[in-house]
Parts: structure tokens; sequence; C-alpha cells
């Protein structure tokens, strides 16, 4: 299999470390690409009409994408360890949680990034970061118990999601209203398959 693929995603990133976690590294090879909404690669829309990263290329049936679609199948491939079914309804929020907060941040960068400055939207800006504030709020408030316990893909993804901060947003200071989720943070990047996979362009 194949994985269309960028350091900088924290989408495929949550793919990256579950293969990492599972032992699947060698049963997907990483296809390395550069894609932003105003330049896709025919490689990339082969796989994903939509144009996103990442997709999954497989030998014997279609491609799937989005990173929440390819996490469950690589997951079921390994006997469903991350997805566990006595916790499956909190997983699943906590990583559309960590990813609401990934595609808030990732509009912020190509805001940033890609449009000329005199057309950017400080309002719109902020109204994204909102968004955030209020997920980061609910993680540290509601969840950490959760993140606390046995590795899942709700913990990987809250991983890369603030590790997704620092890399693109790190004058936003995440952890200034969030103390314990920082401490988790910081024990998390411990991790073996976070250190191998820390975003760089
Ligand atoms: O928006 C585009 O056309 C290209 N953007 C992407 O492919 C981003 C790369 S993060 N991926 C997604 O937005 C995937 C979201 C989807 N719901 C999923 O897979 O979960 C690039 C970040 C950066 O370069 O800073």
């Amino acid at each position: 299999m194949k994985l269309t693929y960028a350091s900088a995603s924290p989408f495929v990133r949550k793919v990256h470390v579950l293969l990492l976690e599972t032992g699947q590294q060698d049963d997907v090879e990483l296809i390395t690409v550069k894609t932003t909404p105003l330049t896709t690669p025919d490689e990339v829309f082969t796989a994903n009409p939509i144009g996103k990263i990442p997709a999954l290329i497989r030998p014997d049936g279609p491609a799937i994408y989005d990173s929440r679609v390819i996490c469950r199948f690589l997951d079921a491939r390994a006997g469903n360890p991350l997805y566990p079914q006595s916790s499956l309804w909190d997983v699943l929020t906590i990583e559309a949680t960590a990813d609401g907060i990934m595609e808030a941040a990732v509009l912020m960068r190509y805001e940033e990034a890609l449009r000329p400055e005199e057309k950017r939207s400080a309002e719109w800006l902020e109204a994204q970061w909102d968004k955030i504030a209020r997920a980061l709020a609910v993680l540290n408030a509601r969840w950490m118990s959760h993140l606390a316990g046995p590795l899942d893909m709700g913990q990987i993804a809250v991983g890369c999601a603030l590790d997704y901060l620092d890399f693109r947003h790190d004058g936003r200071n995440w952890r200034a209203d969030n103390d314990s989720l920082a401490a988790w943070h910081a024990e998390f990047s411990g991790r073996d398959s976070m250190k191998a996979t820390m975003p760089h362009d």
C-alpha cells in the first residue's frame, strides 16, 4: 500500500503514528507530495478527488481517504487496538475534537501563508483561533482522565494536533490556559512514535 504523505500534515501524521504503534510501517510506502488548496499534484487528485492528503492507495481496492477512515481501516487490520469497543464513542469524540483543532489551525495557516497580506482577514483568523481555544479548554477540563489511560487513537490525534499548534502557531501559546493538557503533552511527546514523526517543512 502507499500513503500520500507530507511531514507537515497533522492528518498524515496520525496515520504515520498509528503505523508505527501497530507495527505496520513496512506495509505502507510513504509517497511525499506537496499540496495546498492552490496547487494539487495529479497523483493527489488521482487518489482523492477532494485533493487532500492523506489517501491510502491499496492494490486490491479503491484508494481510501480522510485520516479517520484510513486510521479505522489500518487499526482493523491490526485487530482494533486503538479503537477499543469499550470506549469507542469517547475515542471517536476526542479524535473529532483533535481533528477540529487541526482543521481550524490548517485554515489559519493557509490564510497566513497563501493569501496576499492585504486580503487576509484578522477577524476570520481570530474566529478560527476561538474554535481552537474552546476545544483545548474542553480537552483540558473534560478528557484528562481518558488521555491518561491506555494508548488509543484519541490520544494520538490530540498529540498530533498540539504539536501542529507548536509547529505553525507557536506565538499563540496554547499552554497558557491549559496546564493539565500541557503536562500530558510533555509526557506523550516522549513516545518513540511521536519523536520519530515530528513535523517539518
Ligand atoms: O486543502 C487542500 O486542498 C490541501 N490540504 C490538505 O491536503 C491538508 C494537509 S495538512 N489535509 C487535510 O486538510 C486533510 C483533512 C481530512 N479531513 C483528513 O484527512 O482528516 C497541511 C498542513 C501544513 O502544511 O501546514
